[in-house]
């Protein structure tokens, strides 16, 4: 994007008295908001858990915390109905699908370049040029290498090696590791991880987390962990049912546990690459499903296994989410099988 594009977003951002911002619940929503709060200063964040969506109701927050503007970081998709009800300017920055709406300031690299994959915690650190730290975890966390990667590497050595890979610094560096807390403590309750969002925003140094040098890192670590511990187990038990046999990879786990579907399948395509990844969890009688492959293009097959499916389901060539009744899921597999002839 040009840089009058981040001026213009810098200028929404000091002009706001109280902006409230709706982000998405991964690193890279994180990062975003992260971002532009550390920087504003001022504001109100609310993450928004399960579907990455804005709808209507969601408005209502706006006009609880009589807010003067909205800024909205990395959900694809915002109701007309939402913007309508917000009654204030809104500023919706996403990296998704190019979407349509009305009365919306909308920034999305894929307006210029259909193929462009610019993660926004990467346009929210070029408007305001701070954190690098954060931005490189909020990117890197989206799976892409930021063209200021050599720069955090000078500013915060020992922290991605001499990895240039994402999955690289993702499994093996100090920054994936804070790719991993930042992923870990968005998981469960929403009021405990605003507690520790609202920590984030205080953090000055990475190393307080990942070295404990601070209560507020203590508090983030001891956070992650626990999430982390019902992940490891999960991680352990799927690679207990990993087969060579065929060339799906299904790992299904009841829904008590948390929502660590995309995380797992992003391990578990990792260390299978060879394989097509489909981690579902079943919850209240549907699957919450996350498909990962590697250089076999997903997406048209995951439309195919849809069809006649009770769910939906959408995402990239080779990263797919999906939501289908439990009662369709057989179906549902044979389809995606059918569909890529495996
Ligand atoms: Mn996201």
């Amino acid at each position: 994007m040009q840089a009058k594009i981040y001026k213009k977003l810098l200028s929404e951002l000091e002009t706001a008295k109280r902006p409230i911002f709706f982000f998405d619940d991964d690193p890279d929503g994180l990062a975003s908001f992260l971002l532009l709060y550390r920087y504003r200063k001022e504001g109100k964040g609310v993450i928004i858990k399960s579907t990455p969506r804005l709808v209507e109701e969601n408005a209502r927050k706006v006009e609880e915390y009589s807010a003067d503007k909205v800024f909205v970081l990395d959900l694809p998709l915002v109701d007309q109905g939402f913007i309508d009800k917000a009654r204030v300017p809104v500023i919706w920055i996403d990296h998704h699908q190019v979407v349509k709406r009305e009365n919306v300031l909308y920034f999305n690299p894929r307006e210029d370049n259909p193929d462009a994959y610019v993660p926004v915690s990467w346009i929210a650190y070029n408007v305001v040029n701070q954190d690098i730290w954060i931005a490189a975890t909020g990117v890197v966390g989206d799976f892409c290498i930021p063209d200021f990667l050599p720069k955090f590497k000078q500013e915060y050595p020992g922290y991605i090696g001499s990895e240039s890979e994402p999955e690289e610094i993702l499994f093996n560096t100090k920054l994936g590791k804070l790719v991993s807390v930042f992923s870990m403590v968005l998981k469960g309750r929403t009021k405990e991880v605003m507690q520790c969002v609202k920590v984030l925003t205080r953090i000055k140094h990475p190393d307080e987390i990942l070295k404990q040098s601070t209560p507020q890192g203590k508090f983030i670590w001891r956070h992650y962990l626990k999430h982390w511990a019902v992940y490891e187990k999960l991680l352990r038990e799927a690679v207990k049912h990993y087969t060579h046999h065929g060339k799906l990879f299904v790992f299904v786990y009841p829904g008590d546990k948390l929502s660590l579907t995309a995380d797992l399948a992003l391990e578990l395509i990792y260390r299978y690459p060879h394989k097509i990844v489909i981690v579902a969890r079943e919850k209240n009688g549907e699957m919450k499903i996350s498909i990962r492959a590697r250089g076999i293009k997903i997406n048209k097959a995951l439309e195919k296994a849809l069809e006649g499916v009770e769910g939906y389901g959408g995402g990239h060539e080779y990263a797919c989410g999906a939501n289908v009744k439990k009662g369709d899921f057989k179906r549902f597999l044979e389809q995606f099988r059918e569909s890529l002839n495996i």
